[in-house]
């Protein structure tokens, strides 16, 4: 079946005229990785293709090939002349859909991902669960197109799956992780890059701010949940975004000695974002029930207009806008 699919979308990609590509609303090294690793091969087709991002990529991924391609000029939807979609790493229909509601057309639109809680919303969908990425998918769509990856898409795509697996170390990393890692060195991925990419490149501040996180790690009674939390304040007087700060939850389900925690950070928006991972339980059926979504070892959920508050001993709970707690049970 995935074959079948494969073939389905190389047919795509070779007869389209005007390809427009989707990355996650979440920019990462996955969505970003599998969707350039797709353009390096357009690119050698003789086919620039944009990648639509919902904002600046970060500047840990700005050495990656082809970065080049990525806009976040919503501008680029208003083209009647566009005859395919390709959405990587998505698994939130809404947001794309608010996106090809731009488009004048009708354009095919193809859905590769690797998410359980992906509802299939494409014309076309690939998405293949037990991938420990979408890079891997899109790994798998060049070997049975009988495309070799160039140095650049496998350094795209070797992005990719060490993102998604914190270098090949959590919940998410099979065998096929460890195989796919090895061919895609073999093809001339620059893993100094990768390995760049993901964990060298914190600035002082953002470390400040991790600082702050990891003083606040709280072990939640019965549950043994680990949580801990970041406010604006801790953002804005670190003068840090959170691209900056992407990436602390995963760490802290490296090196602490429990089985499930959760990161809680005031957005932007005026909302609360909830990050959670764990090496044995379902979290994401836990961020369903939220309204969030992801993996069942890695996934989050959005409380909007709330903040969090904390009182004088240390313990946290997340307010609505009228004062009132709203209650989150993790587990
Ligand atoms: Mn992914």
């Amino acid at each position: 079946m995935e074959t079948y699919i494969h073939k389905q979308i190389f047919d795509q990609l070779i007869s389209a005229k005007r390809p427009v590509f989707i990355s996650d609303e979440r920019i990462d090294g996955d969505s970003l990785g599998a969707s350039l690793a797709l353009v390096d091969y357009m690119t050698q087709r003789g086919v620039k293709v944009p990648v639509y991002v919902p904002g600046p990529v970060p500047e840990q991924y700005q050495r990656l090939p082809h970065v080049g391609q990525c806009t976040y000029d919503k501008g680029i939807f208003d083209d009647s002349e566009i005859d395919l979609i390709v959405v990587f790493d998505c698994s939130d229909d809404q947001y794309v859909k608010g996106l090809l509601d731009l488009i004048p057309g009708n354009p095919t639109v193809i859905n590769i991902d690797h998410h359980a809680t992906n509802n299939r919303f494409g014309d076309i969908n690939q998405v293949v669960v037990e991938a420990p990425a979408t890079a891997y998918v899109i790994y798998q769509f060049f070997q049975v197109n009988n495309i070799l990856p160039s140095r650049d898409a496998s350094t795209c795509l070797l992005t990719g799956i060490c993102f998604d697996t914190s270098a090949l170390s959590n919940g998410a990393t099979n065998e096929s992780a460890f195989e796919v890692s090895s061919k895609l060195v073999l093809h001339g991925a620059r893993i100094q890059d990768v390995i760049r990419t993901m964990f060298l490149n914190r600035s002082i501040s953002a470390l400040r701010v991790w600082g702050s996180a990891l003083e606040r790690l709280t072990v939640h009674g019965e549950t043994k949940v680990v949580t801990t939390y970041l406010t604006r304040k801790d953002m804005e007087e670190n003068d840090v975004t959170d691209d900056e700060i992407d990436g602390l939850s995963n760490f802290l389900n490296l090196v602490t000695d429990t089985d499930m925690l959760c990161v809680l950070r005031e957005t932007t928006e005026g909302g609360v974002k909830a990050s959670m991972r764990s090496l044995t339980q379902d979290v994401g059926s836990i961020a369903k029930r939220y309204g969030g979504g992801g993996h069942a070892r890695a996934a989050g959920f959005s409380v909007p207009e709330a903040r969090v508050h904390c009182d004088e001993g240390g313990r946290w709970c997340v307010l609505g806008t009228d004062g009132k707690e709203i209650e989150i049970e993790l587990s």
